[in-house]
């Protein structure tokens, strides 16, 4: 039989992570900087825009350490919205000055572990705000993909149904233990990219991402099943702090 959990997909999910050439940036001269910038400055209204009109969402963070300098993580309707956007942004005189450092392709997803009710989830205006989320714009962002393993004896997707419901309930339990203080939006990505899924979570406390974490490693989903890439955790970027970032 076939006990795949049934899920909802909302939005689609492009995390574009690009690394500045601070070098050619510093060479460039004032008016070439200006204009790059004024046309970045475009871009991010244009996408506060799409934000306002809820067809969309971005948010913009710098990244710490080396794996990236930028991360724009963004949601649209559609797969052809997020091509023509990265497109669009890779024709620009700033993306010029830019080196792509990696990329996530997936979709919002709510899965029925924990579902609760009948009718139509997608009448329901919850399950609609939880699948076309408006990023938050916390101070901190952390993204990493994530497998659920295959081993023999380890296999997630041999496990009854009851099984995994009863992990996931528990799994959901510590999650919400940190209610108010990380949001997690779980993108799927399966048939998409190279993970099964994309966990972001956003906080005003960078340490909330560890002690999460952490305290998930304990728990037998993670500690029996949880397979994890790279790790990528920033702060927050306006318009301003762009601008003061990229400032030579
Ligand atoms: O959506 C819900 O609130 C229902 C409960 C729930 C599900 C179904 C939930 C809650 N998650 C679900 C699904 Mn989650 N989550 C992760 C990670 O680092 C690790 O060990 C794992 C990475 C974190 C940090 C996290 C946080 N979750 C999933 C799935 C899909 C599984 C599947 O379908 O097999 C993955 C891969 C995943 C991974 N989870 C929560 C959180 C938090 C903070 C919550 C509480 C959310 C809330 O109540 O608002």
């Amino acid at each position: 039989m076939n006990e795949a959990a049934s899920t909802l997909e909302g939005w689609y999910a492009l995390h574009d992570f690009r690394t500045i050439n601070w070098t050619a940036w510093k060479a460039a001269d004032d008016e070439e900087r200006a204009g790059a910038l004024e046309e970045l400055h475009n871009f991010l209204q244009e996408w506060s825009l799409m934000e306002q009109s809820k067809t969309g969402s971005t948010a913009v963070y710098s990244i710490v350490g080396q794996k990236a300098d930028i991360v724009f993580m963004h949601l649209r309707e559609t797969l052809e919205e997020l091509s023509a956007l990265e497109t669009a942004f890779n024709k620009t005189t700033f993306a010029e000055y830019t080196t792509k450092a990696y990329s996530y392709v997936s979709v919002v997803e709510l899965s029925n572990y924990m579902a609760s009710g009948d009718g139509d989830p997608k009448a329901n205006p919850e399950v609609m705000a939880r699948l076309q989320p408006i990023l938050p714009k916390s101070k901190h962002i952390c993204f990493y993909p994530m497998n659920k393993k295959r081993d023999l004896s380890d296999n997630w997707y041999m496990l009854p149904m009851e099984d995994r419901r009863s992990m996931m309930r528990s799994h959901g339990m510590i999650g919400r233990s940190y209610a108010g203080k990380v949001k997690q939006i779980i993108t799927g990505s399966v048939g998409l990219d190279d993970w099964e899924w994309g966990v972001t979570l956003f906080s005003d406390d960078a340490l909330q991402f560890k002690k999460l974490v952490y305290e998930m490693r304990f728990d037998e989903v993670s500690a029996r099943f949880g397979e994890f890439g790279g790790f990528y955790v920033g702060n927050v970027l306006d318009a301003e702090l762009l601008e003061e970032m990229l400032r030579v």
